[in-house]
């Protein structure tokens, strides 16, 4: 398949089950996807690349080589930048989906409302600002805070006050300490320590196309690297490390406690994906079985 860049998470489709009764004790799932409008992150003079024609016949692609129903939408969305509990909650931030170069001509209610046709969710909680760093997306929940499951979520955290991740932790601790679930629950919120600060070093921004038709890269950025951005697989969570022993391990414990059923699999060399301003998460998308 064609396409002109990798994040599956944005541009493929985002996958939606229906349980119906096919009688009455017997249920039947059924599949179809969502085919959000993409516009790269930001479009034209804000996104990561000027090309994207392509991206914008993945989720068609999949869709129709499944035999899948298509769902399509023309609001401007990518699949990182939403998660949902399966029990009618969506948590989503004002950073991404509320910036201006995403859909300048609809209200914060209007996107609710989308999401609420669309996922099929009763609720829908605001974090103000996903994570320090995250500027290819603009904040992307995909990289700050996560479901482990309903009503317990997982939140990048740093205790390191001279970090600017820290005032993002904090105001998002603060919104999800005083929000309920779509069934009225408080959540449980976990912490998910970030490693320490990591920066593109020259060789990293050199081994990198700069061809003016991607976003520059430039050494010494701050890479958006965060432990929530791990994939939920069958049986196992497929977690980033990046070389950072002592929050490595940490995120590793963390996990195994948040997912006591799951492997949890380490894949080193994670710094390699976060170049590319994204990471295990982004880079996939799960297909539920019907
Ligand atoms: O975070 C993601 N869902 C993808 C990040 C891709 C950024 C493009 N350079």
């Amino acid at each position: 398949m064609s396409m002109n860049d990798s994040w599956f998470r944005d541009i493929g489709p985002t996958f939606v089950v229906r349980k119906s009764e096919v009688n009455s004790d017997n249920t039947e799932h059924k599949v179809a996807g969502i085919d959000w409008n993409f516009n790269s992150w930001g479009g034209v003079d804000d996104g990561c690349y000027t090309d994207w024609t392509l991206d914008l016949f993945v989720a068609r692609k999949i869709l129709g080589n499944e035999r899948l129903p298509r769902f399509p939408h023309t609001m401007i969305l990518e699949g990182g930048s939403i998660h949902v509990d399966g029990e009618g909650t969506c948590l989503t931030t004002e950073e991404c989906l509320l910036n201006e170069n995403r859909n300048p001509n609809m209200s914060k209610e209007q996107i609710e409302d989308e999401l609420k046709a669309y996922l099929g969710v009763k609720k829908v909680i605001w974090l103000p600002r996903g994570l320090y760093g995250d500027d290819d997306t603009n904040g992307h929940i995909d990289n700050m805070c996560c479901f482990a499951k309903p009503g317990v979520v997982l939140l990048s955290w740093t205790d390191d006050e001279t970090d600017p991740q820290y005032e993002r932790s904090m105001e998002a601790f603060s919104v999800l300490s005083n929000e309920r679930n779509a069934c009225g629950r408080k959540l449980e919120i976990i912490k998910l320590h970030v490693p320490g600060p990591l920066f593109m070093t020259n060789e990293e921004a050199a081994g990198v196309a700069q061809d003016g038709e991607a976003k520059p890269r430039l050494p010494g950025t701050r890479l958006a690297a965060s432990y929530v951005n791990f994939y939920i697989a069958n049986g196992a969570i497929i977690t980033p490390q990046f070389g950072d022993q002592k929050w490595d391990d940490e995120a590793v414990r963390v996990l195994s406690r948040a997912f006591p059923n799951y492997q949890v699999v380490r894949i080193e060399g994670a710094r390699e994906i976060v170049l590319g301003g994204g990471n295990i998460h982004c880079i996939t998308q799960q297909h539920p079985a019907a």
